[in-house]
């Protein structure tokens, strides 16, 4: 059997509850690998995974690895060749007595984490690590943790694909088709409010989505913000962020970075731009992406865009500039 070795951070949190055994069951990473687990917690609460390895193994998983808890970032990440950064400090959280609320404070404390998280990962994790940020600020704690690592052969991408499968699902439902009929379905920019989930190039068996859908209206008033507001719908009826759907996302990620992806297709992701589409070079942004048959990660060129949509991607590239500008301290 093949071996890989996998960390996560935010080990005992919710997405993690139901993401650590679909790594670990052969579903991600193939049946033919073994998965070596290493769940990385606060101190405070490194002692509550020893729970969850416990229901790892009673899973029964044949590519279960070795499974190790640590609240020491640089075990966790040594020789990894992937890293999941779920683990964050949420909104609302009370820190020396001050309740976070502002976006700034937010990426500052995050900051804080995957500067750290970034350095250890650059000096221990495989040469050739991939990394995935799910903890919010997901764009820029990634940008952060990034240019930490100072590492380029490491490949880092935030996640988008949970907005993508989103917004495959409203689509599909308002065309009244099946959800594998849509293809090519590209978030734009930053995983925030100010995404643009592109309905204009996303098809419909091979035809543009807005053009089958053919409702302008209902793609401004109920599409966009719908998607775009989608988490914290599922926050205000559930009582907790969506856990499932996100662990599912990052599995989805794994997959497609991991394998060719088909013609006339593409899989959503932020990734370090390098000014295509006009987008200011180093800014970690959502992008359409492939993944060659010989594992490279590229960003689709050529997809056209109306004037509706350049403007929607001006705003989510203002904001990103703008939370680089909150953290430029941080950055060397
Ligand atoms: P939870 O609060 O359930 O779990 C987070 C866990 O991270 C906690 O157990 C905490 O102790 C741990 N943690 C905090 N700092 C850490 C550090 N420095 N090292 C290791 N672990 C650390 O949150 P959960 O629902 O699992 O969500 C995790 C993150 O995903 C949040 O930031 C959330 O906003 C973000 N999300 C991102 C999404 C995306 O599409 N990119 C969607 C879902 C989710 O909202």
């Amino acid at each position: 059997m093949k071996e890989i070795n996998v960390a996560v951070t935010g080990g005992a949190g919710q997405i993690a509850y139901s993401l650590l055994p679909r790594l670990i069951s052969g579903e991600t990473f193939g049946q033919d690998t073994k998965v070596n687990l290493r769940l990385v917690e606060i101190p405070q609460v490194v002692d509550k995974l020893q729970g969850t390895i416990m229901e790892l193994i009673d899973c029964g998983f044949e590519q279960t690895g070795e499974l190790i808890a640590t609240s020491d970032i640089k075990e966790g990440v040594k020789d990894a060749d992937w890293v999941l950064l779920v683990g964050s400090i949420p909104r609302g959280i009370v820190i020396d007595g001050k309740k976070i609320e502002e976006r700034s404070d937010l990426l500052k404390i995050n900051g804080g984490i995957f500067t750290d998280q970034g350095a250890a990962i650059g000096a221990f994790a495989k040469p050739d690590a991939k990394i995935l940020v799910v903890g919010n600020p997901a764009n820029t704690n990634a940008l952060i943790g990034m240019n930490s690592a100072n590492n380029p052969n490491q490949k880092w991408f935030a996640m988008t694909a949970l907005d993508a499968n989103r917004a495959k699902a409203q689509l599909a439902e308002k065309a009244e088709v099946k959800i594998s009929s849509l293809k090519n379905m590209i978030i734009w920019g930053n995983h925030s409010p100010t995404m643009y989930p592109d309905p204009y190039n996303a098809t419909i068996d091979g035809t543009s989505a807005a053009e089958v859908i053919n409702d302008a209206k209902w793609i401004e008033d109920n599409y966009l913000p719908l998607v775009q507001q989608r988490g914290k719908a599922v926050i205000d009826a559930r009582g907790a962020s969506s856990a499932a759907s996100a662990a599912n996302a990052a599995i989805d990620t794994v997959k497609s970075v991991m394998s060719p992806t088909p013609d006339g297709d593409c899989f959503s992701a932020a990734i370090a731009s390098d000014g295509s589409y006009g987008v200011p070079e180093g800014l970690i942004f959502g992008y359409p992406l492939r993944t060659s048959s010989s594992g490279e990660v590229e960003i689709i060129q050529g997809i056209e865009l109306n004037e509706f949509a350049k403007a929607k991607i001006q705003i989510t590239t203002e904001e990103l500039e703008s939370e680089r500008e909150a953290v430029s301290d941080l950055m060397n």
